[in-house]
Parts: structure tokens; C-alpha cells; sequence
């Protein structure tokens, strides 16, 4: 049989989460603060918990993803030695650790995650969620998790780890989409639509921005930003024109603004020779 689970939280995420081990045959306790999301899942085979208390005291595992870690120090402290907390909810790296330290205190194992999907993601072979904890007790759940995410990664027993994958790649994720979405308010400007940019911009993702992914990703270890051709004194007239064509079209130029500057700076440093990958040191300067 299939190990037990409970899911507290019952939002978006945490009803994708407790659907998806129903699916995999996990006999799941639900709970959520709020009296009424259950339905669908109960009428699917899950028990409504009558309390918080209840649902800490169900047998399994107990996957918690909540708006925030504010509820945190109170669960925790309400949850019996010896039970295993993975908590699933958005929040910083210290976050993770302090709940880390105190279910520590309590006696209760801990592990942290990151997901990184939407909800109709959740269940797919392939969906990705970090953990960090305690190696030994990933290992005893790692199977129930696999209802979850199949392509679940352990990062290591630091419990901050998780979150500092997440922000990490959720930043790229929405700087990635604002960039579309100024280059769909320019096109648009001209009366291109968004399905005419579309082939061309999908196929711009693929074959001219995933492969500069590792070179950036090397760069920033090194230190050594090649300019591969594209040198950075060279794309600074297409930045210069990217920002002057936003202005003159009325699209916001705080992007193209904020480029400028940045690469004006790592020129005046004198990487103008170099490439892209040295604006990380204007970042970092900040
Ligand atoms: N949905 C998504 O696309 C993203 C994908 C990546 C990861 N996130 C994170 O998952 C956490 C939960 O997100 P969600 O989508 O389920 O969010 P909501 O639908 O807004 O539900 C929030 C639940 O949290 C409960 N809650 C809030 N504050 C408290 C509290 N003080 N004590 C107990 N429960 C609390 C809330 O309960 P209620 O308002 O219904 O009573 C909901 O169950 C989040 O960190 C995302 O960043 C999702």
C-alpha cells in the first residue's frame, strides 16, 4: 500500500499537490485554514482533517505549501517529535533555515522545496522540485514525492538551497518574459501582431538564447567574458537604438534604459573590448 500523506494548504498549488497523490494511490489527509476547499478532493478519496491539530497528528508525511512561512513557527510547534515536515511553500533561503532550526528543536524532521511548475504541471514526469534536508529522510519520502514531481532533485542537506535555486531561476523567468512582452508592445506599435512575431521569436529562444545559457553560466565562474564575436562596444549602438525606438514608439524605455547604463559602466571599466557576460559585474556592484 501506498505511504500516507497530508496536505495543509489547500490554494492553488497545495489542491494540485493532494490531487496528484490521490492519482498515485497515497491514502491523503487534507487541510486548509479556511473550511470549504475540500470538496472536490474528499469526493475524491481524501479526509478532510477536522482541525490543524488533527492533520499534524495523521499518520505520513506532511506537505505543507502555504502563501508564506508567517504560519510556520506555529505548525511547527504544534507538531509531534518524530513526524516529517516538507514544506513546499515560496520563501527565502532563511526562511527554510530557521524553520529547519526549529523543527530541529522540536524534534521533527525537515526538509524544504521549491516548486518549480504551475499547478496543472504538478504529477508530470518531469515536473521539477528542489529539496534540501536531511538526506536520510528525502530518501525514506523520496518515492511518495515522485507522485508529485518526477523529476524531483535533492540538492543537499542544506535546507536554504531549494530557495536559492528558486529565486535564482524565477528572476530569469520573468526578466525572459518582460523581454518578449517588450519586444510584442514594439512590434505591435508597427501593427505586427504577436502570432506573426511568434515563430521567430520561439525560434529565437531556442537556437541564439538557450546556447548562450552555459556560456553565461561558465562566465560568471570565471570571471572571463569573451566576446565571441559581439563585442560589448559594438551592441551598445543596438542598445542605444533598442531604448531611442522604445521612446520614440511609446514604449516604456526603463528596460533598454537600464541596459544602457549598465553596459556604459563595464565600458567605462574597460570591458568594452569583451562580452555580455561581464554586465554580471555591474550587477554585482549594486
Ligand atoms: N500557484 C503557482 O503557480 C505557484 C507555483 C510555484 C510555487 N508557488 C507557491 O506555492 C505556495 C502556495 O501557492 P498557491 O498557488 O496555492 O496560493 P493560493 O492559491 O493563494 O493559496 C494560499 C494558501 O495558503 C493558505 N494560507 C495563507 N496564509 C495562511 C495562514 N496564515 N495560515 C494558514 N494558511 C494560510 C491559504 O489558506 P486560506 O486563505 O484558503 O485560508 C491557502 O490555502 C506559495 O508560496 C506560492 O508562491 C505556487
Amino acid at each position: 500500500m501506498s505511504a500516507p500523506v497530508t496536505v495543509l494548504g489547500l490554494g492553488n498549488m497545495g489542491t494540485a499537490l493532494a490531487k496528484a497523490f490521490l492519482g498515485a494511490g497515497h491514502p491523503t489527509t487534507v487541510w486548509n485554514r479556511t473550511p470549504g476547499k475540500a470538496a472536490e478532493l474528499v469526493a475524491g478519496g481524501a479526509v478532510e482533517a477536522t482541525d490543524l491539530d488533527a492533520a499534524l497528528t495523521a499518520d505520513g508525511l506532511i506537505v505543507v505549501c502555504l502563501l508564506d512561512y508567517e504560519p510556520m513557527a506555529d505548525l511547527l510547534g504544534r507538531t509531534p517529535a518524530g513526524a516529517t515536515v516538507v514544506t513546499l511553500t515560496t520563501g527565502s533561503a532563511q526562511a527554510a533555515r530557521d524553520a529547519a532550526e526549529l523543527a530541529g528543536r522540536r524534534g521533527v524532521h525537515y526538509l524544504d522545496g521549491a516548486i518549480m511548475a504551475v499547478p496543472a504541471q504538478i504529477g508530470g514526469p518531469q515536473t521539477l522540485i528542489f529539496y534540501g534536508g536531511p538526506e536520510a529522510s528525502y530518501q525514506e519520502h523520496q518515492q511518495t514525492l515522485a507522485a508529485i514531481a518526477g523529476g524531483g532533485v535533492y540538492l543537499g542537506p542544506d535546507t536554504g538551497l531549494p530557495a536559492v535555486y528558486d529565486i535564482a531561476l524565477i528572476g530569469f523567468m520573468w526578466i525572459t518574459v518582460l523581454g518578449l512582452q517588450h519586444g510584442l508592445a514594439l512590434a505591435a506599435t508597427e501593427k505586427v501582431r504577436g502570432e506573426e512575431l511568434l515563430p521567430y521569436a520561439s525560434a529565437w529562444l531556442e537556437q541564439v538564447i538557450t546556447p548562450l545559457v552555459p556560456e553565461l553560466a561558465a562566465q560568471a565562474d570565471s570571471g572571463e567574458y569573451p566576446d565571441g564575436g559581439s563585442a560589448l562596444d559594438m551592441q551598445l549602438h543596438g542598445m542605444h537604438l533598442w531604448a531611442q525606438v522604445s521612446r520614440s514608439q511609446g514604449v516604456d524605455p526603463v528596460l533598454p534604459d537600464y541596459l544602457v547604463r549598465l553596459t556604459e559602466q563595464m565600458i567605462e571599466q574597460g570591458h568594452g573590448p569583451g562580452g555580455f557576460g561581464s554586465l554580471i559585474e555591474a550587477l554585482r556592484q549594486r
